[in-house]
């Protein structure tokens, strides 16, 4: 049994984000592992292919055993997702060796040496990864929008367990709901702003857009719930903020109480992806002043 993503110690809503689930590392959908034994960088046309279906049908896809620079995670996720856009730290990070360097791949974890807070300890809540996306033309709010991480060095927590990071299943969330349940949240649409993660982030930047909070994947058609980050708000409670925090925690206590959440427990040379159109997520914390963490992270709206 583990407790909610509290113990990075940011905590918006104390009260609210008290929910215990229970984890799983063999959950029947998510965290499927794929082309086992290859090597992504020399993928053919259909094995691409083969990834982006997996990816579609489980929600989170797992390759093991893979060695790739910054660029060369790059170049595989627009090879086989489509052009990048966005992200990266290329700036920030310029005494890091160049193998983790690259101009839309950020860097996770602590590569530098100890840090209180590594830059991903803010990802230490339920969310997707979708709302800090920009509002660009023809981008919708239900895009496909991929993001993955590679492990370089993993932190050890204890002797037996890995560090890892939680997903919860969107459709099995909506399932787990009664039929009346369900009804009622058939017709509520939720305004979804970027999660602030302790900072403002101003509307111009980033503007806030509008979903229905039961959703349809663009490639499957499985309807899942689509719930966004803490700060998304039921169209209609914009003036009542206190009621659309409780709204949205409530739901998720409901899901989180019913759903088997996949931990991935992660291992040096995994890829993992994720649709945020069908799963969230919640980073896990380590001891960063102890332990050594460094992954790659990129984005990309898959074509
Ligand atoms: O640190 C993690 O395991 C998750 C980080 C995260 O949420 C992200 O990169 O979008
Ligand atoms: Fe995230």
């Amino acid at each position: 049994m583990h407790r909610g993503c509290l113990y990075c110690g940011h905590v918006f809503y104390p009260d609210l984000t008290m929910t215990q689930y229970q984890t799983t590392d063999h959950h029947p959908r998510l965290g499927i592992e794929v082309h086992s034994g290859l090597d992504l960088k020399s993928l053919t046309p259909h094995q691409q292919s083969h990834l982006k279906n997996t990816l579609w049908q489980h929600g989170v896809a797992v390759c093991r055993n893979q060695h790739f620079t910054a660029e060369e995670l790059e170049q595989f996720a627009a090879d086989t997702f489509g052009p990048l856009m966005f992200g990266g730290s290329r700036d920030k990070n310029a005494e890091l060796p160049n193998e983790l360097i690259s101009r839309h791949v950020a860097i996770l974890g602590n590569p530098s040496g100890p840090v209180e807070k590594p830059p991903e300890s803010v990802a230490c809540q339920w969310h997707h990864d979708k709302d800090a996306l920009p509002k660009l033309e023809g981008l919708e709010m239900n895009a496909p929008y991929v993001v993955m991480l590679h492990a370089h060095k993993v932190p050890d927590i204890h002797d037996e367990q890995r560090h890892s990071t939680h997903f919860l299943d969107q459709q099995e969330a909506l399932k787990s709901l009664s039929p009346e349940r369900q009804r009622v949240l058939k017709n509520i649409k939720l305004i979804h702003s970027p999660p602030t993660f302790g900072r403002q982030l101003s509307f111009d930047e980033t503007p806030a857009k509008s979903h229905p909070l039961i959703s349809e994947h663009q490639f499957t058609a499985e309807k899942n719930l689509y719930m966004g980050s803490d700060t998304a708000i039921p169209v209609g409670s914009e003036d009542d903020p206190e009621s659309a925090k409780a709204f949205w925690y409530t739901l998720l206590d409901e899901v989180l109480a019913s759903c088997n959440v996949y931990a991935h427990s992660w291992q040096e040379g995994d890829i993992v992806m994720w649709d945020n159109s069908q799963v969230m997520h919640c980073g896990q914390p380590y001891d960063s002043m102890n332990q050594q963490r460094i992954a790659l992270r990129l984005g990309v709206v898959a074509r």
